[in-house]
């Protein structure tokens, strides 16, 4: 193990547990935490104050892990998020497993019981090492107060090692407020699991050269991309190989920010919403998947890509590979390692292969533009309420390349992955797709905008997304923060209130909401509130909120409340479309 920065700087001597954890993540150099006391971690609150680490009071744990996990996503260090005992370790559940499923790193700490009195009713006490057990990668219980230094070390190794994912130590409070004398040496750490990727594989060469062989031989090669070329941070490999091999690139909701949405090979979202990419799937001879699932939306449901498409799939996790469609060439490995052997390997092709494909590479624009002309009406829709597909356009206007988009779960999702630009590669979309719970929006964006200090960040929720987190709007002007929170107002549990209209012939079931005013709640809570009724007023409202540096804006945007034109487009778990819908 390399003796790494802080080999000079650690702590020795009599201490309790909860220091101990704290000296640890000081030398770990963690950002900022988030989390909600209680008694059993109240030796490591103390510590943190003591050594000055930034740590923040959040209104409910799940936001608490829901910030940790976009703080990851923007730093590709562990983010760290904590509850106490019960209550506060099952309320990081939803947060853990987004982390679990989006490959995020986290380290979790939650407290449990006193051993000298556990099963015996104490207050908060359920079974939260079995509950949370399967919502993390691994789950440490922490036995001794002398072993915290390894454990925590060990969750850092787990943590960004393979697929990443959050590490969970449950700490009882006598271990936590217990003591030990600790010697320097107890508190190493490896700087090379303090961040991802950590430790790469590359594939195996033979797989390889079969890879190699089947693109060389495809006349319409497509690569299929996902969030695993974000924790790779395999871009510029990505781009080398697209731009060698003229290979067109479309993405999944976590891989846009691979290649930049406004690049020439960027065909754009692919799956349940597309613009062209489906269509290009349905003709290509040769698919590429890199660092992606291939899950129910990719696939729209399992409808994509036909069967007789041969496919090479790339992934970390070998047991991903195959799971949803056989793969011709599977290929286990770290995207970028993975993508740098494919480039070398077709290196001699590349001018071949470049002009052989003159004819489908000229046909990407022809397409983009018939696109673009049948969406025109859409992007620059001047109707009231607000078109979906305005305030997308609006965003790809105004927000600068540099900036930060949190999107949540509800349509504010699936809209802004179907129509918002990046202009760089890098992870500056950030969509909660793991999960895909409501609600990630405003706590991811307190994550995203803690993370990176210097940039815009904005995040894009729906109202009922917003309503489940109202409570960290307080979190966030304690934070100090210029986050923009855009609220999608359709005054309704909106996707929810589009299935039934679609599936159910209009009856209506717990899917509306009260018409709020959230400009106003935003203010009456000091924080900066606009409301947007005209779509000529949105770039407008988005730079006012922009230029708040140092308490939050909530944009409150009045969109259609006609659930026949909520829809991004066609469904296709709805099997029915009436006449007068919308299907994009
Ligand atoms: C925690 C959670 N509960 C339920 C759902 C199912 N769901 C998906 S979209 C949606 C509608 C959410 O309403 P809102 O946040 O207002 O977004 P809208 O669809 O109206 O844009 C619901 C309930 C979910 N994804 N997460
Ligand atoms: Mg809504």
């Amino acid at each position: 193990m390399s003796e790494g920065a802080g080999a000079t700087n650690r702590p020795a001597g009599r201490m309790n547990g909860g220091r101990a954890l704290a000296e640890m993540l000081r030398l770990a150099e963690v950002g900022p935490m988030f989390g909600m006391g209680g008694f059993q971690l109240l030796p490591f609150y103390d510590a943190l104050a003591q050594l000055g680490l930034r740590h923040f009071l959040i209104n409910d744990e799940r936001c608490g892990a829901f910030a940790a996990d976009a703080y990851a996503r923007v730093t590709n260090r562990p983010g760290v998020c904590d509850g106490t005992l019960g209550p506060g370790a099952t309320n990081l559940l939803t947060g853990l497993i987004e982390g679990l499923n989006a490959g995020t790193p986290m380290i979790a700490l939650a407290g449990d019981t006193n051993r000298a009195h556990s099963w015996k009713n104490m207050t908060q006490e359920c079974r939260q090492v079995e509950i949370l057990r399967p919502a993390v990668k691994e789950l440490i219980r922490v036995e001794q107060t002398s072993r915290i230094p390894e454990l925590l070390r060990r969750a850092f190794a787990v943590a960004t090692s393979g697929r990443p994912g959050p590490v969970l130590l449950d700490v009882p409070e006598d271990v936590c407020h217990g003591e030990h004398d600790f010697g320097s040496d107890d508190f190493a750490v490896d700087p090379s699991t303090l961040s991802i990727p950590a430790r790469r594989i590359r594939p195996d060469r033979a797989d390889i050269s079969q890879a190699a062989a089947l693109i060389a031989r495809s006349r319409r090669p497509l690569i299929l991309v996902g969030g695993g070329i974000h924790l790779s941070a395999g871009y510029q490999a990505l781009l080398s190989l697209a731009e060698a091999q003229s290979i067109p690139i479309a993405h999944t909701m976590s891989g846009k920010g691979a290649i930049a949405c406004t690049h020439p090979l960027s065909v754009g979202l692919f799956g349940r919403y597309s613009r062209i990419a489906n269509d290009l799937i349905e003709a290509s001879d040769c698919l590429l998947v890199i660092g992606c699932k291939l899950g129910e939306i990719a696939t729209k449901r399992y409808a994509l890509p036909r069967a007789s498409i041969p496919l090479i799939h790339l992934d970390i996790l070998a047991e991903e590979i195959g799971r949803c469609r056989p793969a011709a060439v599977a290929l286990w490995g770290d995207a970028k390692a993975g993508l740098e052997d494919l480039c070398e390997a077709l290196a001699d092709e590349a001018r071949r292969a470049r002009n052989a494909r003159t004819e489908y590479i000229a046909e990407i624009p022809t397409r983009i533009a018939a696109w673009r002309e049948e969406a025109a009406p859409r992007l620059n829709s001047g109707e009231r309420p607000i078109h979906m597909a305005r305030l997308c356009r609006e965003l790809n206007d105004t927000l600068p390349a540099d900036s930060i988009l949190v999107a949540d779960g509800g349509f504010a999702g699936h809209w802004t992955g179907l129509l918002y630009d990046t202009k760089s590669p890098g992870r500056r979309f950030i969509p909660d797709r793991g999960l895909a719970s409501i609600g990630y929006g405003l706590p991811g964006g307190i994550g995203a905008a803690l993370a990176a200090p210097a940039t815009p960040v904005a995040a894009i929720t729906g109202d009922g997304g917003f309503n489940m987190m109202l409570g960290e709007l307080e979190t966030a002007r304690r934070a100090g923060i210029g986050l923009t929170v855009i609220v999608v107002n359709n005054a309704a549990s909106g996707y929810v209130k589009a299935l039934q209209h679609a599936m159910f012939r209009g009856r209506y079931q717990s899917c509306d909401l009260v018409e709020m005013d959230y400009a106003a709640i935003a203010r009456a809570m000091g924080c900066n509130g606009i409301r947007v009724e005209d779509p000529d007023r949105l770039g407008g409202a988005v730079r006012e909120g922009l230029a708040e540096r140092t308490r939050p804006s909530v944009i409150d945007v009045v969109v259609t409340r006609d659930p026949g034109r909520m829809l991004p487009a066609v469904d296709n778990r709805t099997a029915e479309i009436r006449q007068g819908d919308r299907i994009a």
